[in-house]
């Protein structure tokens, strides 16, 4: 379970970021804050209030005891008492109508504004895009519609030579970047399931495998993401010590991909045997890929792999107590 301490105590969110992601309104979230003293938001240069991802769990946390039929100040009492004996709750799922906002554009216009806005090299406007889209889309949207499709137009426009090879440069870097940041903001659990990811040798193209690390660092995985062109000795070297659950590789040309073709028999000489899968475009493109590369393809899609992983990591927890006994 993931508790509200692990979330970054670090201000950066406006009040109507907030009311956006909890769906509560400003004017109670001030009121709260008065009342109940169970929050006390950052101020900007400018004396704007400013939360952290930890504020906003916090009120996810109230909103949601409400929901079970606690009221408001029986649950910021329960939160005190909690937080005095230095004890922060488990996070506890929202309420119903903390959905977040109804978006402005559906993720394809995202995606093409964020194109327009990167072509541009205009980093406030793609920054505030994507923070838009984030507050708006879940997760798995907000990978795959807005993203993957604005990265899709790049690599087109590159190849069509309407774009210079900088401003490819600038818009994966800027999503990279971005990326990363997400990656860093979720909590990092020492104890969850161990899983290292990154790209096959000789492949660079590392932003599908960066999504993937998010999307399961978001379900509570403790992910390690390694990056662009793994030597597969060093990797295999790495995992050794560190006696990862999983290894996942990512492919997008052929040569990359067949170079994973006997990873898995290497992997399987170490103890305990760590779980080898794979994923990346070169597989949906050539699938007879998968003939060739041992280990488990992992499926077409990011959301298709982050669910693969999940059955997988059970079933691989449930062997390794077997194993124990
Ligand atoms: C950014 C980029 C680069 C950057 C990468 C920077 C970085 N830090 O990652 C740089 C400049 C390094 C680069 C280099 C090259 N690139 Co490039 N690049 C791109 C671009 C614009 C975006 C790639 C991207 O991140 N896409 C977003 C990801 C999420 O999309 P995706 O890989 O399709 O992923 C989907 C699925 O595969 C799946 N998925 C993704 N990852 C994973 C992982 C798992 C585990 C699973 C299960 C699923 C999964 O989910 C996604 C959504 O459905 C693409 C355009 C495009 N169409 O993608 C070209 C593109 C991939 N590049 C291309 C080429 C040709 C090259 C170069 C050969 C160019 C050159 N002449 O040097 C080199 C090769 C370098 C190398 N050795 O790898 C071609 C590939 C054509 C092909 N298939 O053969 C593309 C398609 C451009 C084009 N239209 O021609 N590139």
């Amino acid at each position: 379970m993931t508790s509200i301490s692990d979330f970054s105590d670090s201000p950066k969110y406006t009040i109507k970021d907030v009311s956006i992601q909890t769906g509560i309104r400003p004017v109670t979230l001030r009121a709260w804050e008065r009342r109940y003293a169970v929050l006390t938001p950052s101020r900007s240069d400018n004396r704007y209030r400013l939360y952290s991802d930890r504020d906003i769990a916090v009120l996810r946390w109230l909103k949601s005891r409400t929901y079970s039929g606690v009221s408001i100040s029986a649950a910021a009492e329960e939160l005190r008492k909690s937080m005095a004996q230095g004890k922060m709750p488990e996070v506890l799922p929202m309420g119903p109508t903390a959905q977040p906002a109804k978006a402005a554009n559906p993720p394809a216009g995202y995606a093409r504004e964020l194109f327009r806005a990167l072509l541009r090299y205009d980093e406030a406007d793609a920054s505030d895009l994507l923070r838009e889209a984030l507050l708006v889309f879940d997760l798995r949207t907000f990978l795959a519609e807005v993203l993957t499709p604005c990265l899709v137009d790049i690599g087109t426009a590159w190849y069509r030579g309407e774009i210079r090879i900088t401003t490819e440069h600038f818009a994966s870097s800027f999503i990279q970047g971005k990326l990363l940041t997400l990656l860093q903001s979720y909590p990092y659990h020492r104890n969850a399931p161990y899983i290292m990811l990154g790209c096959a040798p000789t492949e660079m193209h590392e932003l599908g495998a960066l999504m993937m690390a998010v999307l399961l660092r978001s379900e509570g995985f403790r992910v390690e993401f390694l990056g662009p062109d793994i030597p597969l000795d060093d990797l295999v070297d790495h995992a050794r010590y560190e006696k990862p659950q999983m290894i996942i590789l990512t492919a997008t040309s052929r040569e990359s991909a067949l170079e994973m073709k006997r990873l898995k028999e290497r992997l399987s000489r170490l103890r305990p045997v760590p779980v080898f899968g794979y994923g990346g475009s070169a597989f949906n493109y050539e699938p007879d890929l998968l003939t060739l590369v041992q280990g488990v393809f992992l499926g077409k899609s990011l959301d298709d792999a982050a669910e693969t992983v999940k059955d997988l990591l059970k079933t691989e927890k449930r062997t390794r107590q077997a194993v124990k006994v």
